[in-house]
């Protein structure tokens, strides 16, 4: 521990807008993402270390109204400057000092977990050691978008679960729900199945969550406006199955108000929609205490971003199975080979090793560049 004792500066900063072809489109409850666009940073330290972060906001301003083109521009504008040539003694110090910028959850967390793989370089422990984690395999379940038919959903459920996926979530959409979910009880009475609405449904919907109620859904996730949380404790106080937040909760102090007024039992943290892993942490710190289930979502992210929520998925709170898509089904190649890879239990292997975990595959990072700008 003696290579930190006098910190580390950032300096020199490299942001990258990539765009990856997405083999399979993805169709949720709030449009369709066709090809999956992310910004990629690299910071390199004092002593030449250098560490990666993956901000994976979407294209479109559907999920949050930070995009790809936004996360530049606060980047670059608001947040590099804050950064560049300062002197930090802890990884969580970086991301407290972007306290005084609002928004911008994704750019804030590139640079957050860019900082804890330098750290975990200087440290020589992995990013899981380093963050506290006890987990050394972490289960693990796919998100399943709106696809063109009943059939089509049937079939891609049979093949993950035969593969060891362990629960799977179901995108619903007002009109693509109660139906749907009933074909699927029918042919798959026991798995472990979740849906998630993305915010598509307002209190109108109470009959159709009050219907959902009789198919043992583990938990059905954001099913109203990333705004309405008192929308949601209405909604959580007529149904029995648990609600998890996720577009809602950007903070652990959104974590607090959503859990006191009861609009959620569970919560999805996703690095990238909070921040990063400092705060991914002190949500699931947070939590943990008050004895309420975290689990961590996803946004496709290559596998870069991936590293940070596998690592985040191994503290001890994350009960629920993480959102992991396979890769493979989405990109002809990740930017890191090998890729994480599922095993037939629904597990992944939680890296041990320091750095990112994974191997950097640099000549797919240029290959799929469309620009980049450095600071220093
Ligand atoms: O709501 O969880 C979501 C992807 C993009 C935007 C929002 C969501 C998702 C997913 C993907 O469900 C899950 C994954 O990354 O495997
Ligand atoms: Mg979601």
């Amino acid at each position: 521990m003696s290579l930190h004792k006098n910190g580390f500066t950032i300096k020199r900063v490299e942001v990258r807008l990539l765009e990856l072809p997405l083999i399979t489109k993805f169709v949720t409850g709030f449009g369709s993402i066709d090809h999956k666009e992310t910004v990629l940073l690299k910071i390199t330290n004092a002593d030449g270390i250098i560490g990666w972060g993956e901000a994976a906001a979407l294209s479109l301003p559907n999920y949050s109204p930070e995009t790809i083109q936004t996360t530049l521009i606060g980047l670059k504008e608001y947040l590099l400057p804050f950064v560049i040539n300062k002197k930090f003694e802890k990884p969580q110090e970086v991301y407290e000092s972007l306290s005084t910028v609002k928004g911008f959850s994704f750019a804030k967390a590139a640079i957050d977990c860019a900082v804890w793989m330098i750290y975990s370089t200087m440290t020589n422990e992995s990013l899981s050691i380093n963050l506290g984690g006890i987990r050394k395999k972490i289960g693990v379940g796919e998100s399943i978008g709106i696809k063109k038919s009943v059939e089509e959903t049937l079939d891609e459920i049979s093949l993950r679960v035969n593969q060891g996926y362990q629960r799977i979530k179901i995108k619903i959409k007002p009109g693509w729900d109660i139906a749907l979910i009933e074909k699927i009880r029918n042919k798959f009475p026991d798995i472990v199945l979740m849906v998630d609405g993305n915010s598509s449904y307002t209190l109108k919907d109470v009959k159709t969550f009050e219907y959902l109620d009789k198919f043992k859904l583990l938990m059905i996730e954001q099913p109203l406006g990333d705004t309405d949380i008192i929308d949601h404790s209405v909604l959580q106080n007529k149904i029995k199955t648990p609600i998890c937040l996720d577009e809602s909760i950007l903070s652990v102090e959104d974590a607090r108000k959503a859990i006191d007024i009861g609009a959620c039992k569970i919560i999805n943290i996703k690095p990238g929609r909070v921040g990063g892993i400092t705060e991914g942490k002190k949500i699931h710190d947070y939590c943990y205490k008050k004895n309420i289930g975290v689990w961590c979502g996803g946004m496709l992210e290559s596998g870069i971003g991936r590293a940070f929520n596998i690592a985040l998925s191994s503290l001890a709170g994350f009960k629920y199975p993480a959102d992991m898509s396979p890769s493979s089904f989405y990109y002809k190649e990740d930017l890191i080979d090998p890729t994480y890879e599922v095993g037939g239990d629904g597990f992944i292997k939680v890296p041990d090793v320091p750095k990112l975990g994974y191997n950097i595959k640099m000549h797919r990072i240029n290959k799929y560049t469309k620009g980049k700008f450095s600071i220093s």
